[in-house]
């Protein structure tokens, strides 16, 4: 069975947990808690060089990061990832949009408006992200208005990883309702079989089924995003459990976008 690792308020990774629901593929979860710095313990990098969520390990041992990496494996000989040549290159194109424009726009303005970090951002970062970030808006408006889904007339895993961060756009401040075509892009994607808000599904299995739950009670605890704390236990050959934060990811980890 497939391996998930895991950070239940990443969109990075809720990508992942929305494809294999739709894909009713079994799989087990481990949690990583990327904000303690067990991301930077030796035994995760070897899951993601970088440290972040989400990363998988297949059956054989083999390791794949990159949250559209993944889609890409997982879609592979399903419906969500055409054999057509063309088609799967106008798939990647918008893989590729993900990783560089939203990622870098309103997902990391998402991240820092969430965890109170705008401020300290400086408003010429701040200004940049902004102008990314309704730039991708703006190109997604006047594309979906040709055609209901990324990549043409059939849903695919451009769909799920572009849906990840822009349906929270608001949450980063940005006029989502503004862009009437994106908007009722996110319904029809809401729309589709086994959508799961969350990409807890009947068939995932966690390693450690008692964190969830309390992972749960912090987040109502603490009202949410910033009180889920370290829920994981990496149980990777070799990882010791969660190490202080290093150095580097105190440094570092202001930059990535749950
Ligand atoms: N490009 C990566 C981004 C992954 C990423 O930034 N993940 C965040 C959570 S959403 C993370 O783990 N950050 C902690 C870190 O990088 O140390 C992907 O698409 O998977």
């Amino acid at each position: 069975m497939i391996t998930l690792y895991d950070y239940r308020p990443s969109q990075n990774a809720y990508k992942v947990r929305l494809l294999l629901n739709q894909l009713g593929r079994p799989y087990r979860t481990e949690y990583v808690s990327i904000f303690e710095g067990e991301g930077q313990s030796e035994a995760y990098l070897m899951a993601n060089p970088m440290g972040a969520v989400p990363a998988i390990r297949l059956e054989d041992g083999t390791f794949i990061a990159e949250s559209n990496a993944i889609l890409t494996y997982l879609a592979e000989g399903s419906r969500f990832l055409p054999d057509d040549p063309a088609a799967r290159a106008k798939v990647m194109q918008w893989l590729f949009f993900e990783s560089d424009y939203i990622q870098n726009g309103a997902a990391s303005l998402r991240y820092w408006a969430l965890t109170g970090k705008l401020i300290s951002r400086g408003a010429e970062l701040v200004g940049q992200r902004t102008e990314t970030a309704l730039r991708t808006l703006r190109v997604l408006d006047r594309e979906l208005a040709e055609r209901p889904f990324l990549a043409g007339q059939a849903y695919t895993i451009a769909d799920i990883s572009v849906f990840a961060y822009m349906h929270r756009a608001d949450e980063a401040g940005l006029p989502l309702a503004q862009y009437g075509n994106v908007v009722a892009w996110i319904q029809r994607v809401m729309d589709q079989p086994k959508f799961v808000s969350k990409g807890l599904s009947l068939q995932h299995r966690p390693a450690f089924p008692g964190r969830i739950v309390s992972e749960t009670k912090k987040a109502a605890r603490g009202g949410g995003f910033l009180a889920l704390g370290p829920v994981t236990g990496l149980s990777l050959s070799g990882s010791s459990r969660s190490s202080p934060p290093s150095a580097w990811h105190r440094r570092t980890a202001w930059s990535y976008c749950p």
